[in-house]
């Protein structure tokens, strides 16, 4: 496989999303595979988790269990801004300086709002093409289609292979649009927001509740004409930030100026989320909220299967647009057709509750 390193991640057909090769069918080959760090096999491994496909469901559970006790020890960011803030640029010049400084990268994307098949970074590769070709990074685009929670929920799992795989810096980005900031908040360490020098009125597009997940705000496009207007949104920022609590013990929430083409600012960032990650972890904090992570994530799990379950049971499945009309036309009320249908789910689970 050796030969394989230095290829992007093509192990997969983009279309189907199934295997084109015949390399790695079980698990226990995956599972190798990816402990030996071979990128095409961690390629196949993340194509497995993002099957919805029931038989690749529980491969995927083997799978990533078996790989568990090899994760945990990478340094997990999240990346995430509005449109056109520069982003995959930041991501770039980060990923390069990080790379060139010994690690192994990761870059893995949420993109709901993306039905290209592909996903995001797919119109990246102009701006990540130093990066992407770079033997220490691993960059993998967005599941494409289907929910946010699904989304998120494969991109997490897709994170632990990387981490078996090797690489210790994961980076997991997100177009600041809606909820997936929150998703990514979720399953990272830390948090880093991206802002624009001229992002409008209320402080540069972002909203408060999304300022309130940052660990640390980074105004792009630190030069040229830009540089004052990015001096100006950086005094800002810090004037909003200065009255909300941090999101760690012993961290504020710096904002930091940079400069992407050039490279200004990027190696200052760098150590700064080094040394914030550091205080996690000599604190105790960085157990505690992964631990924290572990069990939300595992009641993500439940609710999503649980909600398909019951759309599946036949109990429910029969009377479900039924339902649905009369509460769209009002002559159900809400909660008691919730009432009804969990009844019949009840019912369809344990026939001996039908009874009574
Ligand atoms: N001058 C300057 N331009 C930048 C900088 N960062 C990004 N840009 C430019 O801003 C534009 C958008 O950058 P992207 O990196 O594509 O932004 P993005 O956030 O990934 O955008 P989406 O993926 O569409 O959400 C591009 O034209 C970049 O060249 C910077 O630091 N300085
Ligand atoms: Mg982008």
């Amino acid at each position: 496989m050796a030969d394989n390193l230095h290829h992007r991640d093509d192990a997969s057909d983009p279309a189907t999303g199934q295997a084109t090769s015949r390399e790695f069918t079980g698990v226990d080959e995956l599972r190798q595979g990816v402990m030996a760090g071979e990128r095409r096999a961690l390629a196949r491994a993340i194509t497995l988790v993002e099957s919805t496909r029931v038989d690749h469901r529980s491969r995927a559970a083997t799978l990533l269990d078996d790989v568990l006790p090899h994760t945990g020890s990478a340094l997990r960011i999240g990346i995430s801004g509005p449109p056109g803030v520069g982003k995959s640029t930041f991501i770039e010049a980060l990923g390069t300086h990080v790379v060139e400084a010994g690690h192994r990268l990761a870059v893995l994307a949420i993109d709901p709002t993306s039905a290209r098949t592909g996903g995001s970074i797919l119109g990246d590769k102009t701006r990540m093409e130093a990066l992407a070709r770079h033997p220490g990074a691993f960059i993998r685009p967005s599941p494409s289609g289907g929910e946010l929670g699904g989304v998120a929920r494969r991109t997490r799992e897709a994170g632990l292979l990387c981490e078996a795989a090797g690489h210790d810096v994961v980076l997991i980005e997100t177009v600041g649009v809606g909820q997936s900031e929150l998703a990514v908040a979720d399953m990272v360490d830390l948090f880093v927001l991206l802002a624009s020098p001229g992002g409008g009125d209320d402080l540069q597009g972002i909203k408060r509740g999304i300022m309130e997940l940052a660990d640390l705000v980074v105004v792009t496009k630190a030069d040229g004409d830009l540089a004052a207007a990015a001096h100006h949104a950086a005094a800002d920022l810090r004037r909003a930030l200065h009255l909300l609590r941090p999101r760690h013990d012993g961290l504020t929430t710096e904002v930091m100026l940079v400069s992407s083409p050039t490279g200004t600012g990027i190696a200052e960032v760098w150590t700064h989320l080094v040394a914030a990650h550091r205080h996690l972890v000599t604190s105790g904090q960085l157990d505690r909220l992964r631990s924290h992570q572990a069990t939300a994530w595992m009641w993500d799990e439940v609710r999503a299967e649980l909600a398909l379950r019951f759309r599946q049971a036949p109990a429910v499945r029969s009377v479900l647009a039924q339902v649905e009309a009369a509460v769209e036309a009002g002559r159900t009320s809400p909660t008691a057709a919730a009432q009804m249908l969990l009844n019949r789910f009840g019912s369809d689970l344990n026939p001996e509750l039908a009874a009574t």
